[in-house]
């Protein structure tokens, strides 16, 4: 398969050089790998490994811990995450679990810190993993009820977190817990906790309809040293939520690649396809869905790439640059989420029967879009951020 459907769009003004040779090594290095996912957690612990060795997990950290740039850089996140979607959407995760899961310790660790997981994280040796929702705190990621106290030089914490990516082969987890209960989300800090800390239970699997590495985590009397705070007392939500800001563009780029994907298989089955003798790319009908098809993509893409040229260009430094990058990365990533479910949508339709046919790629990324537009912000709470930005700003103007 040509790796244009992949890298056409680094030539936007978007992106340097840097960044275009980064795409066009990914995905000649990326097309040549192959690996057995019938076992996630076993394919995800392969990918983390091959990631590693190759040298892209070290996008997802910065320079001076073992990374490849100085800071993290939201358009490389972008082109990785877009790059392996395209090819394997379990890559990806890989990938993208590596950053969302060592974030809050580029955010907010302490020197010793980053020194004991970055480097780790950046070579795949360590495994990453982040830990906020609860069974009844999803969305209402400020409604959590696992509870961290603290007693001398000891914490302990005790709940419960759930729907945990990289839960059970995770070497760590960046913890959220109440540590002031009534104080809201001011009330909430960040821990790291060792996968074999004793009290930690990260053994449920959960199954879901595209098969990768997810757990339930159990804390009873968990044990951690008062040196596993991540950053300020009571500061977790906003830690939790400036994590997520940064990747939440990036998640926007996995559905573009997958989108992108679909496109192209789609195009690759309706010129090869003969239907009322001639082929089925031949019909108008089918070039109506294949240019709709394209536009969807492109404005999740514009959206996305814009998002992270914000973050890269202009900064968060700025609270008003910071409200304007949330709700930027908040439209990415529910329109190119959203867009590509219609996208790859339209590509089933366009196979027939081979589009549900066990094992077609279609099939699968049919399966595999669906949960990105519920993690990491569900459509609904993208619709919130952007509501309540447009409204700051207007009343901003008035
Ligand atoms: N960056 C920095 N700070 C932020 C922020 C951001 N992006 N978003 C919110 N905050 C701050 C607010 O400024 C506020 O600060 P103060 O206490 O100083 O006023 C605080 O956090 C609470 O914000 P808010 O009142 O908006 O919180 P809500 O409880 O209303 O929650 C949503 C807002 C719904 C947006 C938030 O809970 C959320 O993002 N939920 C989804 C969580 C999620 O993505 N879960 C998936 C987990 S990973 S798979």
């Amino acid at each position: 398969m040509s790796h244009a459907a992949v890298t056409g769009h680094l030539a936007l003004p978007f992106f340097n050089a840097g960044h275009q040779a980064l795409g066009r090594e990914l995905a000649a290095w990326v097309v040549g790998q192959q690996v057995d996912e019938s076992d996630d957690r076993a394919a995800c612990r392969e990918w983390v490994r091959r990631l590693g060795e190759a040298g892209w997990l070290r996008y997802c950290v910065p320079a001076e811990f073992g990374g490849a740039l100085p800071e993290l850089d939201s358009r490389a996140l972008v082109i990785l995450r877009e790059t392996l979607a395209y090819y394997s959407p379990l890559a990806d995760f890989a990938f993208a679990m590596q950053g969302l899961g060592s974030g809050a310790i580029t955010l907010a660790g302490t020197s010793a810190q980053k020194q004991r997981y970055l480097s780790g994280v950046a070579q795949g040796s360590l495994l990453a993993a982040f830990a906020l929702s609860e069974a009844d705190a999803g969305s209402d990621a400020g409604a959590m009820a696992t509870r961290a106290t603290r007693s001398g030089d000891e914490i302990t914490i005790d709940g419960s977190k759930t729907w945990i990516s990289n839960g059970g082969i995770a070497d760590y987890y960046c913890v959220f817990a109440k540590t002031d209960p009534q104080a809201g989300t001011r009330g909430i800090t960040a821990f790291i906790v060792d996968a074999d800390s004793a009290g930690l239970d990260d053994s449920e699997h959960i199954e879901v309809m595209a098969p990768h590495p997810l757990a339930t985590l159990k804390f009873a009397q968990c044990r951690i040293p008062a040196s596993a705070q991540l950053g300020e007392l009571n500061g977790g939500f906003k830690l939790a939520m400036r994590t997520l800001d940064i990747f939440r563009a990036s998640v926007a780029a996995a559905a573009l690649g997958m989108a992108r994907r679909a496109l192209a298989e789609a195009i690759t089955y309706a010129q090869n396809r003969p239907m009322f003798g001639q082929r089925l790319a031949d019909f108008q009908l089918t070039q109506a869905k294949l240019g709709e098809m394209a536009a969807l993509i492109d404005a999740g893409a514009m959206l996305t790439y814009r998002a992270a040229w914000l973050r890269d260009c202009v900064g968060t430094d700025d609270p008003a640059a910071a409200q304007a990058y949330t709700a930027a990365a908040a439209m990415a990533k529910m329109c190119a989420t959203e867009n590509a479910q219609r996208v790859i949508d339209m590509a089933l339709q366009m196979h027939g029967g081979m589009g549900v046919k066990r094992g077609s790629k279609i099939e699968s990324l049919y399966r595999d879009i669906r949960a990105l537009r519920i993690y990491e912000g569900a459509t609904e709470v993208q619709q919130l951020i952007i509501g309540k930005s447009v409204l700051r700003s207007f009343s901003a103007q008035a």
